[in-house]
């Protein structure tokens, strides 16, 4: 399954349109790509062809599914991957050349300083629990309506109504892309339950990720996208089916070239397992301890630098 991963990156690298992208670094990119994988008997996208940060990819994700938007929680847990925009963001506006090692320090330890400058905008988290909403008043005036929660709503609808075609957790609320920080990039997961009718269903799940760091983020949104299928399919009494992964501008940057060639030339590694060790009373409730991965025996690390 690995395979698919490394051919996508080897076809990037050979063939990708070169071009300059927003953050400067410059990409070789493709559009429109497709990846499959069985996620039965605990099977993960997991990649072995260097060791990925599974624990940290699945905080990120219960973060995500707690409706939080601030780095502050990650921070704490010692969580760096979104560290980058709030501190660019920090020296774009107040002109203070502090170091992302000395405001990731103060978001910990100063609170209101995080509540200021430690927050995304209404990113992920927010939109998948918390999509807002309108009610129209007297005098075309708006009301905030309750929120909707996505997540919720969708494993409500999985149980009642397995067969539909609308199970999905957006996260692109167009009215509020220029509060983020970055609009999603995973923007769009479609859950699809096959073979209820002949005993217990098979959830699979497509996400539609509109932008993809190939090198760094896929490796985590696969995990991601795969880990939340298999919670969701446990909270809705489904078992795991297969998680199809399509991108739309799927890149490489151009200085991640030692990890494109490292990685390729390296041979996978078995097959890595998830064990989901209880099952919790909702899909709100999964804490990092519940998770256990089994047979990963990865190649080492390649770090690389995120383009922000
Ligand atoms: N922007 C860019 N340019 N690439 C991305 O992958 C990306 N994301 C999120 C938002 N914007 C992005 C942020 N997610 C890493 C992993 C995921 C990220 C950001 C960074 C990263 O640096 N991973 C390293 C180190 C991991 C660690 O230190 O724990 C790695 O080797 O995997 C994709 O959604």
């Amino acid at each position: 399954y690995e395979q698919q991963y490394l051919d996508l990156m080897e076809r990037i690298w050979r063939e990708g349109d070169q071009r300059e992208d927003r953050t400067g670094v410059g990409t070789r990119s493709v559009f429109g790509a497709m990846l499959r994988f069985d996620l039965t008997e605990g099977a993960m996208p997991l990649i072995t062809t260097k060791r990925v940060y599974w624990k940290t990819a699945t905080r990120e994700l219960l973060w995500f599914l707690t409706g939080n938007t601030n780095i502050r929680p990650l921070v704490l847990q010692g969580v760096k991957i979104w560290n980058e925009w709030p501190h660019a963001r920090y020296v774009a506006e107040t002109g203070e050349q502090l170091a992302i090692e000395d405001f990731v320090q103060r978001i910990a330890q100063d609170e209101a300083f995080a509540e200021r400058w430690g927050d995304l905008g209404p990113v992920y988290g927010k939109q998948w629990v918390d999509w807002p909403t309108y009610k129209p008043v007297a005098g075309g005036l708006f009301r905030r309506g309750r929120g909707v929660n996505q997540v919720a709503e969708v494993i409500e609808s999985l149980k009642a109504n397995p067969g539909s075609r609308r199970h999905i957790i957006e996260g692109w609320n167009v009215a509020e892309l220029d509060a983020m920080a970055l609009p999603p990039c995973h923007k769009t997961y479609q859950f699809h339950v096959a073979g209820s009718e002949t005993g217990t269903g098979r959830l699979n799940c497509l996400l539609y990720q509109r932008s993809c760091d190939v090198a760094l983020g896929l490796p985590f949104n696969l995990w991601s996208a795969a880990l939340l299928t298999r919670m969701i399919a446990q909270q809705a009494d489904l078992e795991p089916g297969e998680l199809v992964w399509t991108g739309g501008d799927t890149h490489l940057y151009l200085n991640h070239r030692h990890l494109v060639e490292e990685q390729l030339a390296r041979e996978p590694r078995g097959h890595p397992r998830l064990e989901i060790m209880r099952r919790p009373p909702t899909i709100f409730d999964y804490a990092i301890e519940d998770f256990a991965v089994h047979d990963y025996t990865p190649h080492g690390p390649i770090s690389a630098p995120v383009a922000v």
